[in-house]
């Protein structure tokens, strides 16, 4: 070969390499997207089942350039190509694989999807595509070309696809990969179902060069009259002028960016406070250019202060709920506007000002539905159990989802508490990894509170002892216990005292015990309602009596699949402690 001919190649090589390179696709997080131009890419995709990961891996378990991304045709009858998305099956997006073919509900693994779309742009517009959440791994693909990856089962991510969409017949196709991995975040062992897939909607955003990708809009820690925050352009050239307005409470203010695009605000305002008893929710425009997005906040503050929870500088208790994110009725993962509204209509019922969503990040339908009616949220990441707590890559994943929950859902009033962990075992690299949430946390959203839930220990048989070395780094100590389920029998309760080392307010975040709907008996046997009742009578009785008791969230709201329960006839593979 001609040696000139390859140095003249090799920077027109590497140009054709770079421009197609996934780094241009990566899009920093655009917010708030139901008030954004949007199309949905919801409805029946094309799927195939893929086991062994024939579509990525060739024989040699290396990465395959022409793999089912690639969304290949034979372009004569001897081609040989051995997928075909179009005559293969068909599953829903949004929605877990499992729930939706029986075949499906015990398998983890990679299924690929592939869905159609014709889309002109308009001159002088940006696309993304969107995804709310894939559970657990994503590859994504345009046009045979890769866009990128996402880790993470529970959390939103997108993707600029401007440059590579086309009018006709783009085809956008997702690896969702559910293994679950030693090193993931949640890990190998959890108490809830695996489900797979596209979980949460696929949307393609159009947008002007110059957006408004994100803002922070809160009432300053501690203040009830001063909104700080900031706003974040994305393609800003130069110096932008932002407004802020709040029509109802007659604000308008303007700021201008720096160079890159962000201002810090900060102003008065004499604002309805957002309470449960009365979820204010106000229309605030932000604008530039000819971009705005409208968005329903609702200001409060939520503080800590001895062992008291402060909204709006006044004490509150926690009378919550833990949920997880099942859907009622159909079962399965939940993910709509009105499996939130049934979800949380229940929670309300019990009484509940509160709810623990466990244990990671429900879908953004949950946390809008509860600004508007008036429940406060916990909000929590899958640092469940037994992660790796010495591997970077973990922590760096652990991480990545509590920032993208909380660049998510920062603007919502409902929710008060980022939780970091469910019961992990207390040790020097736990510590550590936990306290790197915190801090990021921290970094992130200097306005609520932070919480774990943690375990507690006997400091003798009477004296239930939480000491959590963690609690030194929270706002709030939650604490999980099971006495009178794995933890002797409900009476066990009527002598145990609760000491707390801490003067930091205690929330009973899990407790509770099973019963199978409908089966009665004595108070001792278990899996009856009079078991459960009896517990509940004797735990109340005790939690009555710890002095910095400042909410509780009894486990659960619904009974949930889990394959940790096996016990037929009873649990089927249900969690039963609703
Ligand atoms: C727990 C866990 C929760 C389980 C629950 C149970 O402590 O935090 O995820 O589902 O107990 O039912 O065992």
């Amino acid at each position: 070969m001609n040696l000139k001919r390859v140095s003249l190649l090799a920077p027109c090589l590497l140009l054709v390499t770079f421009c197609t390179s996934q780094a241009q696709f990566e899009a920093p997080l655009i917010t708030s997207i139901s008030s954004r131009a949007t199309t949905s890419l919801n409805g029946p995709w094309q799927i195939i089942v893929d086991p062994y990961e024939t579509g990525y891996y060739d024989y040699r378990f290396q990465p395959r350039a022409d793999g089912y991304f690639k969304n290949s045709k034979p372009k004569s009858p001897s081609d040989l190509i051995e997928y075909d998305f179009d005559s293969s099956q068909q599953l829903n997006v949004p929605g877990d694989w499992n729930t939706q073919d029986d075949k499906l509900l015990f398998y983890e693994g990679t299924v690929w999807y592939k869905r159609s779309f014709d889309y002109v742009t308009k001159p002088g517009r940006r696309l993304f595509v969107y995804f709310g959440a894939a559970n657990y791994l994503a590859d994504v693909y345009l046009n045979g070309q890769k866009l990128g990856r996402h880790e993470g089962g529970f959390t939103p991510f997108d993707f600029e696809i401007t440059t590579l969409v086309r009018e006709k017949n783009n085809f956008l196709i997702v690896k969702v990969d559910n293994k679950r991995r030693r090193d993931a975040v949640p890990t190998l062992n959890t108490d809830w179902w695996n489900y797979g897939g596209l979980t949460r909607s696929v949307t393609l955003i159009e947008v002007p060069n110059t957006f408004i990708q994100d803002y922070f809009l809160q009432l300053k820690k501690g203040s009830l009259d001063e909104v700080s925050g900031w706003i974040k352009l994305s393609g800003a050239i130069g110096k932008q002028v932002v407004s802020v307005e709040i029509p109802e409470a007659s604000i308008k203010q303007t700021i201008t960016t720096d160079a890159a695009g962000y201002a810090p605000i900060a102003f008065k305002a004499k604002l309805h406070l957002w309470s449960p008893q009365d979820p204010k929710l106000y229309e605030v425009i932000v604008a530039t250019g000819d971009n705005s997005v409208v968005d329903r906040i609702g200001f409060r503050t939520i503080e800590a202060r001895g062992t008291d929870i402060l909204l709006n500088g006044k004490p509150i208790f926690l009378r919550g709920v833990c949920i997880h994110e099942e859907a009622p009725v159909r079962g399965g993962r939940a993910f709509s506007e009105e499996d939130a509204r049934i979800l949380l209509a229940w929670a309300k019922d019990l009484g509940c000002n509160f709810v623990r969503l466990a244990h990671y990040p429900h879908n953004e339908n949950m946390i809008r539905m509860a600004d508007a009616m008036g429940i406060m949220v916990w909000s929590e990441i899958p640092v469940y159990w037994t992660i790796m707590w010495d591997d970077p890559a973990t922590f760096a994943n652990a991480k990545n989802q509590l920032s993208e929950v909380i660049t998510r859902d920062k603007n919502r009033a409902s929710v008060i508490l980022w939780s970091v962990a469910n019961e992990t075992p207390v040790g020097d690299a736990r510590n550590k990894f936990l306290v790197g949430l915190i801090d990021q946390a921290r970094s992130l959203d200097p306005t609520r509170l932070l919480t774990a839930a943690n375990e507690r220990r006997y400091l003798d048989p009477n004296t239930q002892l939480v000491d959590d070395p963690l609690g030194e780094h929270l706002d709030v100590l939650g604490c999980n216990e099971y006495v009178g389920w794995y933890d002797g029998l409900p009476e066990k309760a009527d002598h145990l005292t609760w000491k707390v080392n801490l003067n930091k307010p205690l929330v009973i975040s899990e407790f509770g015990g099973d019963a199978l709907f409908g089966l009665h008996g004595d108070k001792n046997v278990r899996w009856t309602e009079e078991y459960q009742k009896n517990l509940y009578e004797h735990q109340l009785a005790m939690l009555r009596k710890v002095p910095s008791l400042r909410g509780m969230s009894p486990w659960i709201l619904m009974d949930f699949r889990s394959p940790r329960r096996p016990l037929p006839r009873i649990q089927d593979f249900y969690n039963r402690r609703d």
